[in-house]
């Protein structure tokens, strides 16, 4: 088989640069190793910024996000039950809008024409500096698609970053002593807007999915694990961690996803190594607290189907040469934003009372400064592309 590109994962990122090259008449074929339905019932991100709204309308499968997704004007800061709004709309006059991966993984799988295959075991790239090719494992067979690009959209724990050489590679990391436990539930959330919380006993974020599903995390120690965390012991801890009025708000219930993900950041760079591309989490990843993976992800492969396109278009190498700098330019700033929300929210046992003053001045600082609550909401909301 030949394809002009192969997308190796079908997460939000190989889903929507397929899309986008399919409705350009570039021709893309996806092998994913999880079936369809494993990919659907992964529990992740749920906050759109603008420009990944945009990018659903650009490929034809925004409608339902219209009609089912939240538009949040604003968030709620919290410190030792002390409660700041960002109003995003009188700030900057921006929005976000709270609609699960989940979903923008389902309407693009639907939108999709085109070939995907899942289940494709043993995905290996080939010969990516000269007549690259991928090959892949199903029904007992070895199967071959030659191409002429190769994007690599298959997470952080995927094959294609892994293909590169390691000389080739430069990798940033920081990996943080704790993880989030997350609760998703059949309730009416506690509050109209998601609450980021900073308690002595670590962060609680409140969070939604719908008017009647809620999802709710705590910060856990990295080590952890699940099963020491019955629905109650999780309800307990994170009332103690909001504001008495919101937990007594709280409504609880049983259970319907519980899971521990680590924090951590991670930049790769290059992000282009000859036919081959990197984009979202295979390239990089983000703690959760400022929103920002799953929209990195989206601005990335916004940046490689305009590249592509060109280059099959226009027979321009222009956009393919540019890639790697340009969105390393406006990933490193969603880490640097990413970071930031993390160091201010979470608690660090290593740094201790001094630790703990500097982040108290810092939420006081920002809750007493329009310019420090722009600059949040305007990272937030999303920085242009
Ligand atoms: P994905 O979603 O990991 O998809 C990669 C796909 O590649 C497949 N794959 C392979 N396929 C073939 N061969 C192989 N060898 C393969 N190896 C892997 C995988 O099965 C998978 O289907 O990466 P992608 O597409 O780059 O998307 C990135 C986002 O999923 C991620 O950044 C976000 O979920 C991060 N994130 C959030 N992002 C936001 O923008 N807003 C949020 O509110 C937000 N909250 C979150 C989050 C991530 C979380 N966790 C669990 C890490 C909250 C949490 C708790
Ligand atoms: C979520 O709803 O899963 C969510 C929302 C905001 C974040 C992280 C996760 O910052």
């Amino acid at each position: 088989m030949r394809s002009q590109v192969v997308i190796v994962g079908a997460g939000p990122a190989g889903l929507m640069l397929g899309r986008l090259l399919e409705l350009a008449g570039v021709d893309a074929v996806i092998l994913e190793r999880k079936s369809a339905d494993y990919v659907l019932g992964r529990i992740r991100a749920g906050v759109l910024e603008q420009g990944s709204m945009d990018l659903m309308d650009r490929a034809q499968a925004g409608q339902r996000m219209h009609q089912e997704g939240l538009i949040h004007q604003g968030v709620e800061l919290s410190f030792d039950g002390d409660g700041q709004r960002i109003d995003f709309a009188a700030l900057i006059g921006r929005h976000v809008m709270v609609y699960g991966q989940t979903e923008v993984t389902r309407d693009l799988m639907v939108a999709r024409q085109a070939t995907t295959i899942y289940e494709a075991e043993d995905v290996e790239l080939h010969d990516f500096d000269g007549n690259p090719f991928v090959t892949y494992r199903q029904g007992g067979l070895t199967h071959r698609i030659d191409c002429t690009f190769i994007a690599g959209c298959d997470g952080y724990h995927g094959v294609a970053r892994r293909s590169v050489p390691a000389a080739a590679l430069t990798t940033f990391e920081r990996v943080y002593p704790f993880g989030w436990l997350g609760v998703l539930v059949d309730r009416p959330p506690v509050a109209h807007e998601l609450i980021y919380a900073h308690h002595a006993r670590g962060f609680a974020l409140c969070s939604q999915r719908s008017p009647t599903r809620s999802r709710y995390y705590v910060q856990v120690p990295a080590d952890e694990k699940v099963e020491a965390w019955s629905d109650s012991r999780f309800w307990d801890e994170l009332r103690i961690r909001l504001n008495p009025a919101t937990a007594e708000a709280l409504q609880t219930g049983a259970s319907i996803e519980k899971s521990i993900a680590p924090l951590r950041s991670f930049v790769a760079e290059p992000l282009r190594f000859g036919r081959l591309f990197l984009a979202g989490d295979a390239a990089h990843i983000v703690p959760p607290t400022g929103a920002k993976g799953l929209n990195l992800a989206m601005s990335d492969v916004a940046a490689l189907a305009d590249a592509l396109i060109d280059f099959f278009g226009e027979h321009s190498v222009a956009g393919i040469d540019a890639y790697s700098a340009k969105v390393l330019s406006r990933i490193w700033k969603a880490e640097r934003f990413s970071w930031w929300m993390t160091s201010l929210l979470h608690t660090f046992p290593e740094t201790g009372a001094f630790g703990r003053r500097i982040q108290r001045a810092e939420f006081d600082y920002l809750a007493g400064s329009v310019a420090a609550q722009q600059s949040l909401a305007e990272n937030y909301t999303g920085l242009p592309t």
